[in-house]
């Protein structure tokens, strides 16, 4: 790389500060970096991805390395805040429509047959608006089937929802009447009995972080992170659907399907994760370019990388590849010549879904901002 000088240049336009205060601080910065990726790798900067931001301890894309989000770096989302609890004190409840209710403590949960899966969550906002780019991660949780518990307490016939509640709680105007509620969030008798969802107390092999749901939260790998409910205090089975603010009024989406003439709307509630990549970094090495990056939401069949206006050209798949949960990271080899180019990626996934282009009805048509999963185009300036 003839010179340092030249991602200097570039890391003071990624960082849009003022030169004057950037160029002082800039080779300690480039040597961080240098140590952090393989050596004789060096990130090149995208010169049009936002900035990473503080908000939510999201994730920046460009200095990822590890495929295991380190517990320090988790996103963390509330609506009502981050509750404090006393574990000694702390209960969940699984009531409801059941034959046998049970009341239990931490330890009676962590005395149960014990399971780790590790999975990406993304929050469904992620690249709906603004910076917000990195609402995701893939982590390790540890907790204990929920399945074999809902079995125990013997779910009556009748029984068809299972609503998880959160210990946080906020003032919600519904038709005109302020109510006090809990965080909730539903599932389907069957999808809250599939055999990899989990009652979590532990991630990345430690308790939760108060802010990532202790001592106790739901992870129900493969849905989008509003499922994963946090701070559980109350599993209730239900004979009708529900319809709380975080299934039918917030996480809704709403799109246009079919052409104007005939258009109908369809209001969804967010559920399972769309099938999803993004170009995550650039690095160099020697005279070549490397990109990286990371593809998930769906069984991940293959990934494809456009430079410029070119044909879609496989990338190669990594670590990932074989657990559907799990995030892919994938990489191509790239021999860029000087210039401005851009860099979009696509997943496929191993049913057929294809990653939408921006333009593509299905997110053209689409008026709220979550399950924002179009194809991502980032540019780069090659020296
Ligand atoms: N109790 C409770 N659980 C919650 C939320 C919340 O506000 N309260 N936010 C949800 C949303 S919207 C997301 S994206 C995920 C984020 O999980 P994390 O904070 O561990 O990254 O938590 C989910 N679980
Ligand atoms: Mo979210």
């Amino acid at each position: 790389m003839g010179s340092s000088d030249r991602i200097s240049r570039r890391e003071a336009v990624r960082r849009g500060g003022t030169l004057a205060a950037g160029i002082a601080l800039i080779p300690t910065d480039l040597a961080r970096r240098l140590a952090e990726v393989a050596p004789q790798e060096a990130v090149i900067p995208w010169t049009n991805a936002p900035e990473p931001g503080g908000r939510a301890n999201t994730l920046d894309w460009q200095a990822l390395t590890s495929w295991v989000t380190p517990t320090e770096d988790l996103f963390s989302v509330g609506h009502y805040g981050t509750p404090e609890i006393d574990a000694e004190a702390w209960r969940l409840e699984v009531t409801g429509l059941v034959e046998r209710p049970m009341t239990l403590g931490l330890d009676g949960i962590r005395a149960r047959p014990r399971r780790s899966v590790t999975c990406a969550i993304e929050c469904a906002g992620n690249r709906g608006f603004g910076t917000f780019v990195g609402a995701i991660h893939n982590a390790t949780w540890t907790g204990t089937p929920l399945a074999p518990l809902l079995a125990e307490t013997g779910v009556r016939p009748e029984g068809i929802e299972v609503v998880f509640f959160g210990a946080d709680q906020g003032t919600e105007e519904i038709r005109d009447v302020e109510v006090v509620q809990n965080f909730a969030r539903s599932m389907s008798l069957e999808d809250a009995t599939a055999d990899d969802v989990l009652l979590a107390y532990e991630v990345n092999g430690e308790p939760l972080p108060a802010g990532n749901g202790f001592p106790l939260r739901l992870v129900a790998p493969g849905w989008y992170g509003v499922a994963h409910v946090k701070w559980l205090e109350r599993i209730e089975v239900r004979d009708r659907r529900f319809m709380g603010k975080f299934m039918a009024r917030d996480y809704v989406t709403l799109r246009q399907e079919g052409p104007d003439h005939e258009a109908t709307w369809a209001e969804t509630s967010v559920g399972r994760m769309n099938v999803n990549s993004i170009p995550a970094k650039v690095v160099r090495a020697g005279s070549a370019y490397r990109i990286h990056g990371a593809a998930w939401g769906d069984d991940i069949g293959r990934v494809e990388v456009r430079i410029d206006d070119g044909p879609w050209r496989p990338a190669q798949l990594g670590q990932g590849s074989d657990d559907p949960h799990t995030w892919t990271f994938w990489q191509m080899d790239w021999d860029a010549e000087a210039g401005t180019h851009t860099v979009t990626s696509r997943a496929v996934s191993a049913s057929g879904e294809v990653q939408p282009a921006p333009d593509d009805p299905v997110l053209a048509q689409k008026i709220t901002y979550w399950e924002s999963n179009g194809q991502v185009t980032r540019e780069i300036v090659i020296e």
